[in-house]
């Protein structure tokens, strides 16, 4: 069975709490649950990971290579100016799909640039949770 890692990066761990009208009310914990039964409606294993640390995400990003056959990230506002992690997604051979909740370019101005674009598979910005699984759904059809 094909596997998927999702990672969401730093504040994403806040989802619910704050900010309903950006980012819903769902929390983290209902996103994940709600993408591992997704996974096994399509038949792949979906594993999920948040951290806050730019450091982990690298480590995370750069090890998936030989246990993942694709990667969906949110990596928050890394997403906007992390070099480190824009390199960590184009030093591995697989697919990455990038996922924001909201949509970042009807956003402030410093949002609208994404420094990882350039490198990864594509990006989906402004369907909310339904973007994941769109992006697991993009994942599969790549593999195949
Ligand atoms: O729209 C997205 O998914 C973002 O990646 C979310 C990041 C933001 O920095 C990006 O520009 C767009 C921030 C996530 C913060 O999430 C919170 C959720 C609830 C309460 C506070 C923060």
């Amino acid at each position: 069975m094909e596997r998927i890692l999702v990672i969401n990066g730093p504040n994403l761990n806040r989802l619910g709490t704050r900010e309903p009208s950006i980012y819903g009310d769902d929390t983290l914990a209902s996103l994940e649950q709600r993408l591992i039964h997704f996974g096994e409606i399509k038949n792949v294993k979906v594993e999920c990971r948040q951290s806050n640390h730019e450091g982990i995400l690298l480590d995370w990003i750069q090890e998936a290579e030989s246990k993942f056959s694709g990667i969906v990230l949110n990596a928050g506002a890394f997403t906007h100016y992390s070099y480190a992690i824009r390199d960590a997604i184009a030093s591995v051979n697989i697919p990455v799909v990038e996922v924001h909740i909201s949509n970042i370019h009807a956003r402030e101005e410093f949002r609208h640039h994404s420094v990882i674009a350039p490198v990864v598979a594509g990006q989906i910005a402004g369907l909310g949770f339904k973007g994941y699984e769109l992006a697991v759904l993009a994942l599969l059809d790549s593999f195949s």
